[in-house]
């Protein structure tokens, strides 16, 4: 293949993204049942799974679209080793929530990894080869090997998509601009259960010349391979 074919450039906020694809990765944030079907992490916080649910044929669309240029793929989960080890007081102990971080709920224990709630949804399975996290806080960098496996592999660019907004994908991508990477925000492949605050961080990201990444359309990444 020619250099250029790898190249992709992305009619982007607030300005083109450009990047090589071999040294780019799709990380797709907390696609799992916990946050996006009903009787999970999220419904027990009080909020209503529904709204996630229009992320996730664009994050599909993404995916496929990684897949077929031979990207790197990474999938995070939120989760917690089943003795809580990794889960300070001071997470499982806010707020009031129907069932705390732990508690055996209609998915298997809330927010555990190996149990049923934990998985990543059907429509996005991850597939060999594919890199797999399991993260014990809102950021894909904390407490995981994530930065180093990016390293070895010399990713630079970070195409992202996953629930929540606002949540674990702003986190992840703070952590992963102080970290170096340049980072692209797939608005429809992202919800909130509070499409206002959706809006807002697609709007604090750009802002300021890009000062944690750029935003784009689905749209624009499929049509940015040049
Ligand atoms: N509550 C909420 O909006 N999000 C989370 O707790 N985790 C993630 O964003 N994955």
């Amino acid at each position: 293949m020619s250099e250029s074919s790898h190249a992709l450039r992305v009619q982007a906020q607030p300005g083109m993204f450009r990047c090589d694809m071999r040294n780019t990765a799709l990380v797709l944030i907390d696609m799992q049942r916990d946050f996006i079907e009903p009787g999970g992490f999220g419904e027990t916080l009080g909020n209503d799974a529904s709204q996630l649910a229009q992320a996730v044929e664009p994050a599909a669309r993404l995916l496929r679209w990684a897949r077929a240029h031979g990207m790197l793929v990474v999938h995070t989960r939120e989760s917690h080793a089943p003795d809580l080890s990794d889960c300070p007081p001071a997470k499982r102990c806010r707020g009031e929530p129907s069932l705390r971080i732990g508690d055996m709920g209609p998915m298997g224990r809330v927010l555990v990894r190996g149990e049923p709630g934990n998985a990543i949804i059907d429509a996005l399975q991850p597939i060999a080869g594919e890199v797999e996290i399991d993260k014990p806080g809102k950021g894909a960098f904390y407490a995981t090997g994530l930065h180093d496996i990016l390293q070895r592999r010399a990713v630079t660019h970070l195409i992202f998509g996953g629930v929540t907004t606002e949540v674990c994908v702003q986190t992840s991508m703070r952590e992963a601009n102080d970290r170096g990477y340049d980072c692209l925000l797939v608005e429809e492949a992202t919800a909130s259960y509070f499409p206002h605050f959706k809006q807002a961080t697609l709007e604090m990201i750009a802002a300021q010349g890009g000062i944690v990444g750029w935003t784009c359309t689905l749209d624009a990444v499929l049509r940015g391979v040049s």
